[in-house]
């Protein structure tokens, strides 16, 4: 039916379009429009009128039931991560895991399960940017054959604060202030840094926040972590601890505050843009996933507790064992039915897998319940299809708003004996095949007096910020520390960046001396440590510069054409950046296209003004003699060159266009190269050691 037009077109008596099912031939077709009462609508342009001039009518049931859905369309935004992207896909596992976990999705090798993948910035609302500083949200509902299981996690593998209670006080300081409703998905602002720099909890968090894992690349080139320590239990009840990974196949990738800024202004769906286009022409994103497994005897033996969500596992001293891969490869047919009625819950878990007592995460456990139904408005939002198991859901739990399934007979209690009466008697528990909470152990402190206390080794609020900090290269931590300048200079009140410096010098004496050089405002003293920071040994996993991947795969190259531009050259380069596996991207003075050196015109794929160059990882341009002149009075093209450069971009060009590279002040360095194979290499990473000549960082 999509592809035959299947009505004829009329125009009514006030000059309306109407589309209109044949006059001739059968009408008990599906081409029939509707109301959602079933009922056959004759006219969608015109609503019923008391004559021509007249009023219209109460009748018009019509018109009513079309505004009255229309007017509830929307539904309230998630409280936090409101701005989300999401796509279909698969879990395959590589090996059997049964001597970790009974969860079945983990059994067989090659066993594939669907899964429904959410991705979001934290802050903002629905309607907001893709790439604001911010954490983001990487969750995933496996439909496992045993019931759903969602991984609810971030790209940062610690959290901002160590216990439940808190959370309203984070968000309420992070989201924008409440009196003057602003600013909208940005921590950089008073109430966020004021109740950050009380909270000492907070700084290991603050730093990844601060370093430009919280400014991806692509949604593509994050890493995601189930953060929280969980349970694996396997069929002899064989509890281990575990920490879930996720490693992106094309490696780490970040983009500069700066470009992250441009990027607002270029692209407001920068990321989603990226994931849906990256599905549709088969780049299908992937994933490995990781477990740290360790047993108490580790874990007694580390300078943190494992159940607080601001500590993480160093991969050196728990190595992460890639069990599986994730690969989405469907878009979302509906963004409204899938991606914003999705109902993640921390809480969904599958026999095989148990929480840990991280009281961050207990308080998870009945928070989201709570969400989705405010959001969704009934309890039975498990029934929508993008919620709905895929294997079998049989209970006693009955009627509600918007029921869908039509349960028969009368066993809704149990026990009950109607089966042996020749009725349905509904489902029974199994106690061996049904969830089983693994036992408290008394000597682990899991059991005990009812107390509102923190164990002991919650207090340390720094060791894993200074093992972060160490971590990290020279240009991390210039961005670093000139994050925190940008964000606190953002704060007015007075005493703010003195007390987060003061915390800071606990992490690391440099960076707080760097921060309060970048602020200009004298070394506050030191904070009093809740408990003594002790050294850890510097992790390269922690780094984004060490995790890069030197490949063109997966990147988009811009390469700018105008009047006079060799046809041939062109063919060439976007043969070969297609080869690479990247995508090439023409961009043009005019979106018809340029008129090439031999009077064919070519057309491009973007106006050189609506295309700037942070949309692209790297660029080339293809430029004759003449066409450069002309670019050099056109001011796009010069920022456009000048950003690349400074964005740390590799950029290719022939001779004709250094004219160009002279007026954007570009300067010969190993990311500068000529067209053709060179470029080609050099596009495949960014030229960091750039920077300093380029761009005073604290
Ligand atoms: Fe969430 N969180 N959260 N959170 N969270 C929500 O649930 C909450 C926390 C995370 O794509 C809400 O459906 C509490 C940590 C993601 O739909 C809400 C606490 C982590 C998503 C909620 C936390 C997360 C949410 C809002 C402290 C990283 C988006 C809408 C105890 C491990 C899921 C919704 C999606 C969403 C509550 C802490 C990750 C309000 C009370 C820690 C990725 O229920």
């Amino acid at each position: 039916m999509a592809n035959k037009p299947g009505f004829e077109t009329q125009i009514g008596s006030g000059g309306e379009t109407h589309q209109r099912v044949p006059k001739r031939g059968p009408h008990g077709g599906e081409q029939h429009l509707t109301t959602d009462q079933g009922i056959r609508v004759s006219d969608n342009q015109n609503s019923l009128k008391a004559g021509s001039r007249g009023p219209t009518l109460l009748e018009d049931f019509v018109l009513r039931e079309k505004i009255f859905h229309f007017d509830h369309e929307r539904i309230p935004e998630r409280i936090v991560h409101a701005r989300g992207s999401a796509a279909h896909g698969y879990f395959e596992v590589y090996k059997s895991l049964a001597d970790l976990t009974k969860a079945d999705l983990f059994q067989r090798p090659g066993q594939k399960t669907p899964v429904f993948v959410r991705f979001s910035t934290v802050a903002g609302g629905a309607g907001s940017v893709d790439t604001p500083r911010d954490v983001r949200g990487f969750a995933v509902k496996f439909y496992t054959q045993e019931g759903n299981w969602d991984l609810v996690g971030n790209n940062i593998p610690v959290f901002f604060i160590q216990d439940a209670i808190k959370f309203p006080d984070l968000v309420h300081a992070v989201k924008m202030e409440a009196d003057r409703a602003y600013p909208q998905a940005g921590s950089a602002h008073d109430t966020f840094w004021d109740w950050a720099s009380l909270m000492p909890e907070t700084t290991h968090m603050l730093m990844w926040a601060m370093s430009d894992r919280a400014i991806p690349r692509s949604l593509r080139t994050i890493e995601g972590f189930g953060i929280h320590t969980f349970k694996l239990v396997n069929a002899k009840g064989k509890v281990s601890f575990c920490k879930f990974h996720w490693k992106p196949k094309l490696g780490l990738q970040s983009t500069l505050w700066d470009e992250a800024l441009k990027l607002q202004a270029a692209d407001n769906d920068y990321h989603r843009r990226d994931l849906f286009e990256s599905i549709a022409a088969g780049n299908f994103p992937e994933w490995e996933l990781g477990l740290q497994v360790f047993d108490q005897n580790f874990a007694d033996k580390q300078p943190y507790d494992v159940l607080d969500a601001t500590k993480l596992i160093p991969e050196e001293d728990v190595p992460v064992r890639r069990v599986g891969r994730l690969v989405l490869d469907r878009n979302p047919d509906n963004f409204f039915a899938e991606t914003e009625q999705v109902a993640f819950c921390p809480a969904n878990i599958v026999p095989g897998i148990d929480f840990s007592n991280d009281p961050l995460l207990q308080g998870r456990l009945f928070s989201y319940l709570d969400t989705q139904k405010s959001r969704l408005g009934t309890a039975n939002f498990h029934q929508l299809p993008i919620n709905a198991p895929k294997c079998p859901v049989m209970n006693f739990q009955r009627d509600g708003q918007m029921q869908m399934n039509v349960p028969k007979g009368r066993a809704n209690y149990e026990p009950n004996s109607l089966a042996q009466h020749g009725e349905e008697g509904g489902p029974r528990e199994c106690p061996v095949t049904g969830f089983t909470s693994t036992r408290g152990r008394p000597e682990q402190g899991e059991q005990g007096d009812k107390l509102r206390v923190r164990a002991e080794l919650f207090a340390d609020h720094y060791s894993q910020a200074r093992l972060f900090w160490k971590s990290q290269t020279d240009s991390e931590r210039a961005h670093i520390a000139s994050s925190f300048v940008f964000e606190l200079s953002k704060v007015a009140l007075a005493e703010v960046p003195p007390r987060l410096v003061a915390n800071l010098r606990n992490v690391d004496e440099e960076l707080a001396r760097r921060v309060a050089a970048g602020l200009n405002i004298k070394l506050p003293p030191k904070s009093k440590a809740a408990r003594e920071p002790v050294d850890m040994e510097p992790s390269e996993a922690l780094s984004i510069h060490k995790n890069m991947k030197p490949t063109i795969e997966g990147r988009r190259i811009g390469i700018l054409i105008a009047d006079g531009s060799d046809g041939a050259e062109i063919d060439k380069l976007v043969k070969a950046v297609k080869a690479a596996g990247a995508t090439p991207f023409l961009v043009a003075p005019k979106v018809g296209g340029a008129t090439l050196a031999d009077g064919s015109l070519r057309k491009a794929d973007g106006q050189l003004a609506g295309s700037p160059s942070q949309i692209f990882d790297a660029v080339a341009l293809v430029l004759s003699e003449k066409g450069c002149a002309t670019l050099l009075k056109e001011a796009a093209a010069i920022q456009f060159v000048m950003d690349a450069f400074g964005h740390l971009k590799a950029i290719g060009a022939g001779k004709a266009a250094k004219p160009l590279l002279d007026k954007a002040g570009v300067e010969a360095d190993e990311g500068i190269t000529a067209l053709g194979k060179p470029f080609l290499e050099a596009a495949a990473r960014r030229y960091y050691e750039r920077e300093p000549k380029l761009r005073m960082l604290a």
